[in-house]
């Protein structure tokens, strides 16, 4: 039998093995698809093993392709002929689509995404918040488009031709001064803003006639409570031995300051008044975050921290500045505290003043009948009426007080 013979009997066998796989395989596929119902992926694309098998598939994939492109090499190379690809050139054009396509995907990102970023800040200290993230933008914008087109075209241009020689170029005083200067001195100017800014923000001078609302708020896993001052304007103390399963944040009642302080499910904060938001922590580290305020302090067990500003926009201005009627402020949680953190918010409301003076009368005093016991206060006598009418008494004797207060 010949070698002619001997190959294309072996081709033809080959060819036979794979037709019978694949005949059999499309009639098995074809079988499965006319019975099967169609599997439902969305579970399957959110595991991880998923995943894990498609990059080991993809690895796969690279080395074989690596393997068959080295025996395409090496039969060349057997037979004397010369490389059958120029890597060199490969490389380069490599590096020239990377430019191209990453490029791409910056203008992407920055008019896809870009269009998603909050609306305008508001509050006051938010703007000037913005204007440095803006400037740091711009300026890292334009130092990394333009680096990133010398580093890939230089390797386009210059890759390895054979008829060419490095030149040896070791080192340039007056190069080495401009990239040294030039940046030093623009994070300088970025430093300083961050740092100056931080000040404004942090230092404030308090205005006697208009003294900051203040509200306190506490964290724990995983809620936010509450607490806004009464008629007093002041937030009681509180202390972490007097924490009861009827007194939650420990509130020590035996301060004056503390007796007309009142609980709220919502934060509710008047228009171009400060507020000055008194942050504290039960349990572990949580971060108050207000996102349309540029406001974010984490609030920490054992220590207290604050935040002063003024909201410049009510959340009906925001509804029509962003052309969504279901907007909201909102207070989220920035710190990754446990399970539930990513549901720990609270709505927050801005309002006119005189909205505000209404709806903070409303509010339910913290301090109750049976904590009235525990601290020996007096408790108000209930009039001869049933339970409940003498409830709505009670809650609108403190409305007429807080008005009374917030007169004067
Ligand atoms: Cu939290």
């Amino acid at each position: 039998m010949s070698l002619r013979k001997i190959i294309s009997n072996k081709t033809m066998s080959a060819f036979a093995v794979i037709l019978t796989v694949f005949a059999s395989t499309s009639v098995f596929a074809q079988e499965a698809a006319a019975t099967a119902k169609p599997i439902d992926m969305g579970p399957i694309y959110k595991s991880t093993l998923f995943y894990v098998l498609l990059f080991l598939l993809l690895c796969l994939f690279i080395a074989i392709v690596g393997k068959a492109l080295r025996v395409y090499e090496l039969t060349r190379e057997t037979q004397g002929k010369p490389e059958g690809i120029n890597w060199d050139t490969v490389n380069g054009v490599l590096f020239a689509i990377f430019l191209v396509v990453g490029l791409y995907g910056v203008y992407w990102e920055y008019t896809v995404h870009g269009e998603m970023i909050l609306p305008e800040a508001a509050s006051e200290h938010g703007k000037r918040i913005d204007e440095m993230f803006n400037l740091t933008l711009i300026i890292t914008t334009i130092v990394f488009i333009l680096t990133h087109i010398v580093l890939f075209a230089f390797a386009y241009f210059y890759k390895s031709s054979g008829n060419r020689k490095a030149y040896y170029y070791p080192h340039n005083n007056s190069l080495e001064r401009i990239w040294t200067i030039v940046p030093a001195l623009v994070l300088t100017v970025l430093v300083l803003m961050g740092f100056l800014t931080w000040r404004s923000i942090f230092y404030k001078i308090e205005d006697p006639n208009n003294k900051p609302l203040s509200i306190e708020v506490t964290s724990s896993q995983f809620q936010w409570d509450i607490r806004y001052p009464g008629a007093d304007g002041v937030v009681g103390l509180k202390n972490y031995k007097k924490i009861t399963a009827i007194n939650a944040l420990g509130i020590d009642f035996s301060k004056k300051e503390s007796l007309d302080d009142q609980v709220a499910d919502e934060i509710v904060l008047p228009v171009n008044k400060p507020v000055r938001f008194i942050l504290t922590s039960k349990d572990v580290l949580h971060s108050f975050y207000m996102p349309h305020f540029r406001v974010q302090l984490n609030t920490v067990p054992g220590m207290t921290s604050y935040f002063e500003f003024t909201p410049t926009i009510t959340t009906d201005e925001m509804k029509v500045k962003t052309n969504d009627p279901s907007f909201n402020y909102l207070l989220l949680c920035a710190k990754i505290c446990g399970s539930n953190h990513y549901n720990m918010q609270k709505p927050v409301r801005v309002v006119s003043q005189a909205e505000y003076d209404e709806w903070v009368t409303k509010q339910t005093p913290y301090l109750t009948d049976d904590l009235r016991k525990v601290f020996n206060l007096p408790v108000p006598v209930a009039p001869a009426t049933p339970a409940k009418a003498a409830d709505t008494t009670a809650k609108d004797s403190t409305a007429i007080t807080n008005q009374i207060a917030l007169k004067k």
